[in-house]
């Protein structure tokens, strides 16, 4: 059976790179598999992305040996029980702000006893490069559970939240949480009230043993938030790939 190689990382304590897919096209999966990126997370959260696509990207990623991860559009076992069952090898939940939502994501990515996902499916076996008997014995190992944390409530709860055992990582959601705080939705910033949250939440998912991510703009501050202790960062997005490049080069005067 094929290792998720990131959460092995993380497990280990070593930073991971990835960045997200939001193009609904499994040839962008499949591009940006070729690239030095460890893990690409399909975007059904914020995009059209519709499950088919998402299915063909994971298994175009998976194919690649990388890790394909998916960021499903609400906490619900259908969202969670489809990307798993259609062959993600791991789970990023949205807005998870209490420790009841940060079970019920546990609930649904992982097989009894940890958890309660539903047997059945077969492009996941498939991903991993074997058959569904040793995937249902063996994939409560594999899967990467990632909860997000992107509101004020989930800064406040981060304890309670982290120390749900079967979560693997944290992700922050700047965006959101700078709106959920009061200020301007964005990537970064350095007010006090920002900063002190992203602060909470490193060493509250240190304490518990859980990775710390977050999602950030450019290599450079991929590099700040490692150097920080942060372990899943997401680099940008295709879109943002490929607009900042094609804005550049169709600024040549004329
Ligand atoms: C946010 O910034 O809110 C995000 O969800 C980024 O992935
Ligand atoms: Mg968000």
């Amino acid at each position: 059976m094929q290792k998720n190689t990131v959460r092995e990382k993380l497990r280990r304590g070593e930073p991971s790179l990835g960045t997200w897919v939001t193009i609904p096209h499994a040839l962008v999966a499949g591009m940006l598999a070729r690239t030095d990126f460890d893990w690409l997370t399909v975007e059904l959260e914020h995009t059209p992305m519709t499950i088919e696509t998402a299915a063909l990207c994971f298994a175009l990623v998976a194919a690649r040996g990388k890790v394909p991860l998916a960021r499903v559009p609400v906490n619900s076992v259908e969202n969670i029980k489809r990307v798993l069952d259609t062959g993600a090898f791991g789970v990023i939940v949205p807005m998870v702000n209490t420790r009841a939502e940060a079970e019920a994501v546990v609930a649904a990515a992982r097989y009894a006893p940890e958890g309660a996902r539903s047997i059945g499916g077969l492009l996941h076996a498939q991903n991993f490069s074997t058959d569904p008997g040793e995937y249902y014995a063996k994939a409560n190992g594999q899967i990467l559970v990632v909860v997000m944390m992107e509101t004020a409530q989930a800064v406040e709860n981060a304890n309670e939240i982290l120390s749900v055992p079967g979560i693997d990582a944290c992700f922050i959601g700047p965006n959101d949480l700078h709106k959920s705080l009061g200020l301007p939705p964005m990537f970064e910033s350095d007010h006090p009230a920002f900063v002190q949250s992203v602060d909470r939440i490193l060493r509250v998912a240190k304490k518990n043993k859980v990775a710390a991510g977050i999602h950030v703009v450019d290599a450079q501050t991929a590099q700040r938030r490692i150097a920080q202790g942060f372990q899943m960062i997401a680099v940008g997005s295709d879109a943002a790939f490929l607009m900042g490049q094609a804005q550049k080069e169709s600024q040549l005067p004329r």
